[in-house]
């Protein structure tokens, strides 16, 4: 990964100033000969946008500064080592931003937020990711109206947090999930309400909903090394009916393999199948670190609520509650990447560390 360029500030210095880190993504996407591409001046093709807003809302635009990663990608690339550069880059800045905004790719956006969120610990600031689903430059896109609003969280003092700005709600990164593949309206956090939203040309926020009344202290950023993470050290298995052991042995008995993200049925269930039991266990025994959470959006696992469930817990699983897949994934890459005993990491991954169960 090669290292980011920065290009000079292009507006005014009055107000509060925000960073604008581009790391590509559809928004700044143009067509090419073989689809959509990443695309760079983004500088100017900002300012160009910001200048067809209108006159009212030109005078409520933050200033900024552009940091513009090379290369460009779609965020379909990302990696766990995207993650990290993404958030040492923003810890090296921040305190000279008011706050912090990330153009992303909408596919893995998700994912970054909640990597971001684990990593950003403590944030005393507002750093909100946005993307679109059409490129900025394309007739009705929905791109200018996306960085409008995440220009203006930017600014709110109250948001203390990672958060994604789409399509008029401000959503807790780390409860964030990619909804759809078209519409604009792309982003929900189905199991936490809103920390705000676009009426007219306004955001209203709520603040009783953001990390900042519920968090104390100084920021407390944890950075670690993600690269020995990087190479599928983390594996997400999504139960399908008729899975055998063999299979979910394929997985976790790999060596490489440190943990696993288990989507199983509803409430928290897998197949009454001992022999799944026993690869689970025969995982966990091994150090690895394996979370439940449900194949369904909305609700949380309940380990224990049903018998074809209950068996979970003794073979070392560890409940995920109501997190999104992105959340409990990246919280195991985020555990995993730290020197912790395997106790810290099992008492740390239950425990709520950034809203995100
Ligand atoms: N493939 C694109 C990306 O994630 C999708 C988008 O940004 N709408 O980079």
């Amino acid at each position: 990964m090669s290292a980011p360029s920065s290009s000079k500030p292009i507006t005014s210095t009055v107000g509060p100033r925000l960073l604008i880190i581009y790391t590509g993504g559809t928004l700044g996407m143009r067509p090419g000969d073989h689809g959509l591409s990443p695309a760079g001046d983004i500088d100017a093709r900002l300012a160009r946008a910001f200048g067809q807003l209108p006159l009212a809302l030109q005078q409520v635009m933050p200033a900024y500064d552009v940091l513009s990663y090379a290369p460009l990608i779609d965020s379909s690339t990302a990696t766990p080592g995207h993650w990290a550069q993404l958030a040492n880059d923003i810890a090296t800045r921040l305190a000279d931003y008011h706050g912090v905004v990330v153009i992303h790719g909408t596919d893995t956006l998700s994912w970054t937020a909640a990597s971001l969120a684990y990593q950003l610990q403590g944030v005393d600031r507002p750093v909100i990711l946005t993307g679109a689903m059409q490129p900025l430059e394309a007739p009705g896109s929905d791109a200018l109206g996306n960085l409008y609003g995440a220009l203006r969280c930017a600014t709110e003092p109250k948001v203390k947090e990672v958060a994604i700005y789409f399509h008029g709600k401000l959503l807790r990164g780390v409860r964030a999930i990619k909804q759809h593949s078209e519409a604009a309206d792309a982003f929900a956090s189905p199991n936490y309400p809103l920390l705000g939203e676009r009426v007219g040309d306004d955001i209203v926020h709520y603040p009783s909903r953001c990390l900042a009344d519920k968090q104390r202290g100084a920021p407390r950023f944890e950075l670690p090394d993600y690269t020995p993470m990087g190479d599928g050290a983390i594996v997400r298995l999504v139960l399908w009916p008729g899975i055998s052991a063999w299979q979910l042995a394929a997985w976790l008995d790999d060596e490489r393999v440190k943990g696993a993200v288990l989507q199983l049925w509803g409430a928290g269930n897998l197949p009454d199948d001992a022999a799944l039991l026993a690869v689970l266990a025969k995982a966990s025994g091994e150090g690895k670190l394996l979370a439940a959470i449900s194949q369904c959006p909305q609700g949380s696992v309940h380990l224990g609520a049903y018998a074809a469930g209950k068996d979970l817990h003794d073979a070392g699983v560890l409940s995920g509650d109501g997190m999104t897949p992105e959340a409990a994934f990246c919280k195991l890459v985020h555990l995993l990447a730290q020197p912790l005993s395997d106790e810290d990491r099992r008492q740390r991954f239950v425990t709520p560390l950034v809203g995100e169960r």
